[in-house]
C-alpha cells in the first residue's frame, strides 16, 4: 500500500484496486475479475494511473505514429454486420471496386516513394478474388518498394480462401511473398458468442479469426487486432476478447498492436444507441494497456475516437498513434466527424500537445529517421 501511494502519489480508492496496483507493479498478471472491477470503478484517474506505469515502463515518453494511406479496395460486402455503414450491394449508389491501377494511384498521392504503410482493407466482395488481391500487392510493391504493405483483414483472408479452393495458409504465403508485411487487426469485433450473433452473424466466428491470427503468426506475419466498443456490448464482454487475445499471444507473440475502435452510429440500425463518453472510452483503454501485458502497443484510432480522446488517451495506456491516413471512408461513413486525414505535422502536434515525443515508425514498428 506504501508503495502505491509512493508511485502514484495517492492512495488506491477500495482495496481490490490497492490488490491490483500491487500486480501491475509488480509485473504480475491482472485477472478477468480484475478487468471487471477496473471496467467498473467509477474513477478513471488510479486505473489510468496504472495503465501509464505500464505504458511508460514499456515505451517511456515516445508516442509512436506512422506516415500512412489507408485504401479501401472495395465496399461491395456479402456480408451485412448490423454496425456497418460502409458496406454496399452491387450496383447500389455508392458502390465502388477499384481497380489495381486506381489504388496504386491512391498511394502515390503520399508521394513519389510512397507512404511508410500503406493500410488496405475492404469488404468480402464476390468479384475480388486472391488474383486480384496478389496482382494489387505485387503493383503497389513495384511502384513503392519501400513502403510497408499491411492488406487484407483475416476476414477477406477467409473469403480469398474459400473463394479460391487454397488453404489460408497458401492464401497467406501468396501474399506474403507478394509484398506483404502484415495483416491489419480488422475484423475481430467483439469474440463473445452471443454479442456477435447480434452484430455481425454471417461473419466467420471469434474462434475462426482467432485460429487464422494463429496461422498468420505461425507463417511469419504479424498481426494487429481490434475490438469495436460502444456497440451495445457488456463489460464481460470485453474482457472476454481481450483474454482471448492475450491467451492467443502467449502462444504466437504475433500481435504488434491493439486498437479499440469506437463504435461510429450514423447510418447504421444503431442510431438510438448511447455513445461511449470520454470517460468510458479512457477506461477502455486503461483496461486494455493493462490486461493485453504481452501485446507491445496500444493503438489510438483517432478518426473513431476523435482528436480530444486521441490526446488524453496518451496518458492512459495508447503509445502508438493512426497516423495520417489520408482518406478514411469505415468511421466516414458511420457519421465520425473527424477530418478524413492529417498531416504529418498534425500528427506530431496531437502527440506533442499531449506532452509526449512524436516518433516516426514504419508499419512494422522500426524506426523512421527523417527529422
Ligand atoms: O472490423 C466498421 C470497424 C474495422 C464501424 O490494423 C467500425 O492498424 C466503428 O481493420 N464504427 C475495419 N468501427 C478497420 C480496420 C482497422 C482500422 C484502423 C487500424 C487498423 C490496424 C485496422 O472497422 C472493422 C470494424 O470493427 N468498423 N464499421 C463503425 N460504424
Amino acid at each position: 500500500m506504501d508503495r502505491h501511494a509512493k508511485i502514484a502519489g495517492i492512495r488506491p480508492p477500495d482495496r481490490r484496486l490497492g490488490e491490483i496496483a500491487e500486480k501491475v507493479l509488480n509485473g504480475a498478471r491482472l485477472t478477468t475479475e480484475d478487468g471487471l472491477h477496473l471496467l467498473r470503478t467509477p474513477g478513471i484517474a488510479f486505473p489510468g494511473l496504472l495503465a501509464n506505469f505500464m505504458r511508460e515502463k514499456l515505451h517511456g515518453k515516445a508516442t509512436t505514429f506512422s506516415v500512412n494511406r489507408h485504401i479501401n479496395f472495395s465496399n461491395i460486402c456479402r456480408n451485412r454486420c448490423s454496425f456497418c455503414a460502409f458496406r454496399r450491394n452491387e450496383g447500389e449508389p455508392g458502390s465502388e471496386r477499384l481497380s489495381s491501377r486506381q489504388i496504386v494511384d491512391k498511394a502515390l498521392e503520399a508521394g513519389r516513394t510512397g507512404p511508410a504503410e500503406i493500410h488496405i482493407t475492404g469488404a468480402l466482395d464476390p468479384l475480388f478474388s486472391l488474383c486480384d488481391a496478389l496482382a494489387v500487392i505485387r503493383e503497389l510493391k513495384a511502384a513503392m518498394p519501400l513502403s510497408t504493405v499491411k492488406a487484407f483483414t483475416l476476414v477477406e483472408i477467409d473469403h480469398f480462401s474459400k473463394m479460391s479452393g487454397k488453404p489460408p495458409e497458401e492464401v497467406m504465403a501468396l501474399l506474403k511473398e507478394a509484398g506483404v508485411s502484415a495483416f491489419p487487426g480488422g475484423g475481430a469485433e467483439l469474440f463473445g458468442e452471443d454479442i456477435r450473433e447480434k452484430l455481425c452473424p454471417e461473419k466467420i466466428s471469434g474462434e475462426r479469426w482467432l485460429e487464422l491470427a494463429g496461422m498468420a503468426h505461425e507463417s511469419g506475419i504479424p498481426t494487429n487486432a481490434t475490438m469495436l466498443y460502444g456497440v451495445g456490448e457488456t463489460d464481460e464482454d470485453r474482457i472476454d476478447h481481450l483474454v482471448r487475445l492475450r491467451d492467443l499471444q502467449d502462444r504466437t507473440g504475433g500481435f504488434m498492436a491493439f486498437i479499440p475502435l469506437l463504435f461510429q452510429k450514423g447510418n447504421t440500425c444503431f442510431s438510438g444507441i448511447r455513445a461511449a463518453g470520454p470517460c468510458e472510452q479512457l477506461r477502455v483503454y486503461s483496461v486494455s494497456r493493462l490486461i493485453l501485458d504481452n501485446i507491445p502497443h496500444i493503438k489510438v484510432h483517432w478518426v473513431m475516437s476523435g482528436l480530444k480522446i486521441a490526446e488524453l488517451c496518451q496518458w492512459f495506456g495508447a503509445d502508438d498513434v493512426e497516423g495520417t491516413v489520408h482518406e478514411e471512408r469505415i468511421g466516414h461513413e458511420g457519421g465520425a466527424d473527424t477530418p478524413m486525414g492529417l498531416t504529418k505535422d498534425d500528427v506530431r502536434s496531437l502527440i506533442e500537445r499531449s506532452g509526449r515525443l512524436p516518433l516516426e515508425r514504419d508499419g512494422l514498428y522500426n524506426p523512421v529517421r527523417t527529422r
